[in-house]
């Protein structure tokens, strides 16, 4: 469901926002059904009760970015500013 609508919404941001603990699970398959759907290029962050030992592979399955506890709204804005592809002005 998010890799359709990101793609029928030509998204430049993916952020996923997970509590459960099923991240290392549950993060890499939303990475590989982007990458199938042609959406390689989307950025994609998350955010919620993440181990920092578990990052590094979230980062290896293709999330750019975990914000952890503590996060301001005007550090992702700064991040995303940074990072987001840009976009070709038709
Ligand atoms: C409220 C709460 C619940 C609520 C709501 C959960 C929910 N899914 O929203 C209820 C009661 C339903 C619940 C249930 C469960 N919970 Co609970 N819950 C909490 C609690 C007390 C607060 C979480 C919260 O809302 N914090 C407030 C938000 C604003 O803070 P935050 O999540 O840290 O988010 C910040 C950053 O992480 C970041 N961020 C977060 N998401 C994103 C996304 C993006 C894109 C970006 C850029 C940034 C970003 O920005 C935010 C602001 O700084 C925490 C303990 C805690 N102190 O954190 C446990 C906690 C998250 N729960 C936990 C667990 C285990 C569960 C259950 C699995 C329990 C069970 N066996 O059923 C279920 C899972 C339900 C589910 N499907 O998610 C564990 C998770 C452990 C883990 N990750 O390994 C915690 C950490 C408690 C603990 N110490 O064990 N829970």
């Amino acid at each position: 469901m998010i890799a359709s609508t990101a793609l029928q919404e030509d998204v430049d941001v993916v952020g996923l926002s997970i509590l459960s603990g099923a991240h290392m699970t549950l993060l890499p398959k939303v990475c590989r059904a982007l990458r199938e759907a042609g959406l390689g290029d989307v950025l994609i962050t998350a955010g919620g009760i993440i181990p920092d030992d578990d990052i590094p592979a979230l980062h290896e399955a293709g999330v750019a970015r975990v914000f952890g506890p503590g996060t301001t709204i005007g550090e992702v804005a700064e991040y995303l500013r940074a990072n987001v592809r840009p976009r070709e002005v038709a």
